[in-house]
């Protein structure tokens, strides 16, 4: 049986309406001030007693934060260091970008030293002229800037595991950051180069030791590919890409080539060792699935979620990110009765095309052990796959754009845990 429903009530065990997320509704959520506010001028405490610190040159966080960082830093097999994945503290964050500094990696062989003098980026193959630019050459194209998500498609693939991993948000999900990227669209340089009528695909290669190399459709090089220079303001950060990589708005991580080399339009895919032997999908039937460019709809909860602990009942703020390489997200649900009931989330704006959207929910929780779930739903009409649907949908061989709904369990003594329901 649900719970009776209050008038604020969107769903059961507790879940408020998202009206109390807009303006008017704010001061029914208020009032989880600690203190009764003081008259100010009674204490001083001791950081206002003398000057503080003087300017830095670069600023950095405040050293009482210095615990947030890439999750998994520095787990690498021996002999393979720089090979591997780092993972976004999903959980510490709010709004949709992820600090620069936070951003995830991941390295098929470590991170190349270029240097930007040097540094070239060759376009040729299947075109008229064969071009070179140097990153003298390439900003002084027209650039632009989108605000957009950059997702490996082997993110949240802990869910896939037989029973739940005692893993928290990041851990399970943190493949996946937001950045405001800045470039020179690469329609731009192919029309430069003039592609003949042949050209069907590009392969773009990457100046790494690993020469990560991916064949991309024309198609998406003339809609939105970024040649990106720029991450969150500044140049990119080695790390990404300094000082140019392919960003492909919505599709797998693995094709935003980074350290950009070299593109060669070609009639064909080149069939390289990252879209067939990985980056594939072994179907029930026996065929792999490959070329699955575009990353689905998905969404988690990042509070609560495991490591932040429910002092006492109350009232709380369910948030969470949410996403679709498809284009825009439409709605997010929440649920607070292990998905049996649920309620529209807020969405902050804007609500960007191919980007983190951030939710939030008003949830009085009354101390009893559930699980909360999140659900979104992209403007494609796509929606988020229960886990059950999804092993149906993918087979149990899949391991990449796993996009199934996650469930945390609320214990009665506020501790958080990934379950499966
Ligand atoms: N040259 C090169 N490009 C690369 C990779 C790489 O190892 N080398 N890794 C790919 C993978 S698998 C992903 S998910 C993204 C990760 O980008 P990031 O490290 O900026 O988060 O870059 C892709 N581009
Ligand atoms: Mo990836």
């Amino acid at each position: 049986m649900p719970n009776p429903l209050t008038p604020l009530s969107a769903a059961a065990n507790g879940l408020m309406h998202r009206r109390l997320f807009l303006k008017a509704g704010a001061g029914l959520v208020g009032g989880s001030a600690l203190l009764t506010a003081q008259p100010a001028a009674a204490t001083r405490a001791a950081w206002m007693k003398a000057p503080g610190r003087p300017m830095s040159r670069y600023g950095a966080p405040s050293e009482y934060e210095s615990s947030v960082g890439r999750i998994g830093f520095g787990v690498s097999q021996p002999g393979t260091t720089g090979s591997g994945a780092s993972r976004t503290p999903l959980e510490y964050l709010n709004g949709v970008i992820t600090p620069s500094g936070l951003h995830f990696e991941r390295h098929h062989s470590g991170v190349p030293d270029i240097d930007p003098d040097q540094y070239q980026l060759l376009i040729h193959g299947l075109v008229e002229r064969p071009l070179k630019f140097n990153l003298e050459s390439l900003v002084r194209y027209p650039m632009v800037t989108r605000t957009q998500f950059l997702e490996c498609s082997g993110n949240s693939r802990a869910l896939l595991n037989r029973t739940a991993a005692p893993l928290g948000c990041g851990e399970i999900h943190g493949l996946v950051s937001a950045s405001e990227w800045t470039g020179v669209p690469l329609s731009i340089l192919l029309d430069e180069a003039g592609v003949t009528t042949q050209g069907r695909w590009l392969v773009a290669e990457g100046g790494d030791a690993a020469m990560m190399s991916r064949s991309v459709p024309l198609a998406k090089a003339f809609d939105d590919a970024l040649v990106a220079l720029y991450q969150n303001g500044e140049r990119l950060r080695p790390e990404n890409g300094y000082p140019a990589r392919l960003f492909l708005p919505g599709y797998e991580g693995n094709m935003s080539i980074k350290w950009l080399r070299r593109i060669a339009v070609t009639a064909r895919p080149a069939m390289t060792r990252d879209e067939t032997s990985k980056y594939t999908d072994l179907q029930p039937d026996g065929t792999a699935r490959m070329f699955t460019f575009d990353m689905a709809v998905k969404s988690v909860i990042t509070s609560p979620s495991p490591g932040l602990v429910l002092h006492q009942p109350g009232l709380y703020q369910i948030s969470g990110i949410a996403w679709s390489g498809r284009g825009k997200i439409a709605r997010v649900e929440v649920s607070a009765d292990s998905g049996k009931s649920w309620a529209e989330a807020a969405l902050d704006e804007p609500v960007m095309s191919k980007c983190l959207t951030r939710f939030r929910a008003a949830w009085r929780w009354d101390g009893g052990p559930t699980s909360l779930m999140s659900r979104a739903i992209d403007e494609a009409g796509k929606v988020q796959p229960a886990r059950a649907a999804y092993l149906e949908d993918n087979g149990p061989s899949t391991s990449y754009h796993c996009n199934m709904i996650q469930a945390w369990h609320v214990a009665s003594n506020g501790d958080v845990t990934n379950v499966y329901v």
